[in-house]
C-alpha cells in the first residue's frame, strides 16, 4: 500500500479518525507501538469499545484502504494522535508527541502536511516545528504544520467526528489553508481557521470552561448541605432565569479530559489562572468531602445502633451510563471509604461492568436490600427506578432522587 495518510496513535481518537479517512477511499497507514493493537486491526477487529467503529474498521481493512503497523512510512499527511498525560506535579508530558514526531521526521518530504490532534499545552506545535527544522533544515517553509484538536464525546465518536465543527490553527496561513482543505474531505461540520497557539488554547479552554462550571455546582452543593437546602431544587429554580444555566453537582469530576486539560493552563500560567486552578481544587475536594460524609454517616449510625452499618456504594464509572472507570471520582471515593474502615461490610455496585480486579461487585438489588446506608455516587439509569426505602440512610451525591 502507498499510504496517503499516516496516523500515529491508534487509540480512542486515532483509530476512529483513521477509519473515517480510509472509509472515503484514502489509503491510511495507522501506527501504534503496541504490536497486539496492530495485529488486531490488521485482522479487521478493534481493541476499544465504541459504537459502529468495528464495522467501519473491518470494511476499511478488507477493502485495503486501512493498514496498521509499528513503523511509519512516507505519506502526504501525518496526523499525531497520541496521549498527552500529565506528570506527578500536574505538568503536561508531551514526550509522546515528541517521540511520534521524531519517528516521522525521516519520512517527511517537501509539500507534506503535519497535524497534531493530541491535546497539547500552548506552544507545542511551534516546538515540534523547531524539532522538525532542526533535523531537516531543507524543509523550512516547504512543509505545512497545523494543530487541530479533536472534540468528540466517547460513545458518539463516529457521528461527532463527521458533524462537529473543527478549529484548525496553522503555524502560518498557508498551513491553516492546507489543513482545512484536508479536513473538508471528511468533516461536515464547519471548519474554523486560526493560528496554532489559539487552536491549542481553544481545546484547553473548552474543557476548563466545563470544569469551572461544574465546580460552581459542586461548591453550591457543599454550601446547601450546610444550609439545609436541596441543591437540586435550588439549581432547577435558578435555571428558570432565562440567562442562568447552572450544571449539576456530582461526586467530583473524572475522565481523561475535563479533569486533566485545565492543568495544562495552570501549569504554564499559575499566577494568571486563579479561577481555573481553584475550580480544579473545588472539584477534587468534592470527592474528598463525599468520602468524609460517608465516614461521618457511618459513625453516626454506629453511635445510634451500637453496631457497624453495612454500606452500599452505588457506581464506579466516571460518569453515568458508561463502563469507563478512568480517573473516576466514584472509584476514588470507594477506595478512600474502604481504606478508612476496612472492617465494615460493603456492597459495591457497578451495573456497566461484570467484574473488577480489586473490588468485589454486588448486584444492585442485593445491595439495596442488605445495606443500612445507601450511597449514590453515579446517576446510572438503573439506579433511578429504585423504591424509596424508609429504613435506610440515603446519601445522594448525584441527584438520583431529584
Ligand atoms: N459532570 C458533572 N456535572 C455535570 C456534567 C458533568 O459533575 O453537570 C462530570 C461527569 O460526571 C464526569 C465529568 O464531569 O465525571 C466529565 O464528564 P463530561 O461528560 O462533561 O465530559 P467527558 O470527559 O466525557 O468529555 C469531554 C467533552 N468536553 C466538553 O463537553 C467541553 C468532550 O466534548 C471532549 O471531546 C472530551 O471531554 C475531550 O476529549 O476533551
Amino acid at each position: 500500500m502507498n499510504p496517503e495518510v499516516v496516523t500515529i496513535g491508534l487509540g480512542y481518537i486515532g483509530l476512529p479518525t483513521s477509519a473515517l479517512i480510509a472509509s472515503h477511499g484514502t489509503n491510511v497507514l495507522g501506527i501504534d507501538i503496541n504490536q497486539d493493537v496492530v495485529d488486531t486491526i490488521n485482522e479487521g477487529k478493534i481493541h476499544i469499545i465504541e459504537p459502529d467503529l468495528d464495522q467501519i474498521v473491518s470494511k476499511a481493512v478488507l477493502n485495503g484502504f486501512f493498514k496498521a503497523s509499528t513503523k511509519p512510512a512516507s505519506a502526504d499527511v501525518f496526523l499525531i494522535v497520541v496521549p498527552t498525560p500529565f506528570k506527578a506535579n500536574h505538568e503536561p508530558d508531551i514526550s509522546f508527541v515528541e517521540t511520534a514526531t521524531n519517528g516521522i521526521i525521516p519520512h517527511l518530504k517537501k509539500g507534506d502536511l503535519y497535524i497534531i490532534e493530541s491535546t497539547s499545552p500552548i506552544g507545542t506545535t511551534e516546538k515540534m516545528q523547531e524539532l522538525i527544522y532542526e533535523s531537516r533544515p531543507e524543509l523550512k517553509d516547504e512543509i505545512y504544520i497545523a494543530y487541530c484538536p479533536e472534540r468528540v464525546l466517547p460513545g458518539n465518536v463516529m457521528h461527532e467526528l463527521v458533524h462537529n465543527d473543527r478549529v484548525i490553527g496553522g503555524v502560518n496561513e498557508k498551513s491553516t489553508l492546507k489543513a482545512t482543505l484536508f479536513y473538508a474531505k471528511y468533516v461536515k461540520g464547519k471548519l474554523h481557521g486560526t493560528n496554532a497557539r489559539t487552536a491549542e488554547m481553544c481545546k484547553l479552554v473548552e474543557n476548563s470552561s466545563r470544569d469551572v462550571q461544574i465546580a460552581f455546582a459542586n461548591e453550591l452543593s457543599i454550601i446547601c448541605d450546610k444550609a439545609d437546602i436541596n441543591v437540586w431544587e435550588l439549581i432547577s429554580l435558578a435555571n428558570k432565569h432565562p440567562r442562568v444555566n447552572i450544571l449539576q453537582p456530582g461526586c467530583g469530576v473524572g475522565g481523561h479530559c475535563i479533569a486533566v486539560d485545565p492543568y495544562f493552563i495552570v501549569s504554564d500560567y499559575p499566577m494568571e489562572s486563579k479561577i481555573i486552578g481553584t475550580a480544579r481544587e473545588v472539584n477534587n475536594y468534592k470527592s474528598f468531602w463525599c468520602a468524609e460524609k460517608i465516614q461521618n454517616e457511618k459513625l453516626k449510625f454506629e453511635l445510634e445502633h451500637g453496631r457497624k452499618p453495612s454500606v452500599a456504594l452505588m457506581g464506579l464509572a466516571f460518569k453515568p451510563n458508561i463502563d469507563d472507570l478512568r480517573e473516576s471520582p466514584a472509584k476514588y471515593i470507594v477506595n478512600k471509604v474502604l481504606q478508612n474502615d476496612s472492617n465494615s461490610e460493603y456492597f459495591i455496585v457497578e451495573p456497566n461492568i461484570d467484574s473488577h480486579n480489586v473490588f468485589k461487585l454486588t448486584n444492585y438489588n442485593e445491595a439495596i436490600i442488605n445495606a443500612d446506608i445507601v450511597v449514590f455516587l453515579v446517576a446510572h439509569e438503573e439506579f433511578k427506578n429504585h423504591k424509596i426505602f424508609k429504613d435506610k440512610v440515603i446519601l445522594d451525591f448525584c441527584g438520583i432522587n431529584k
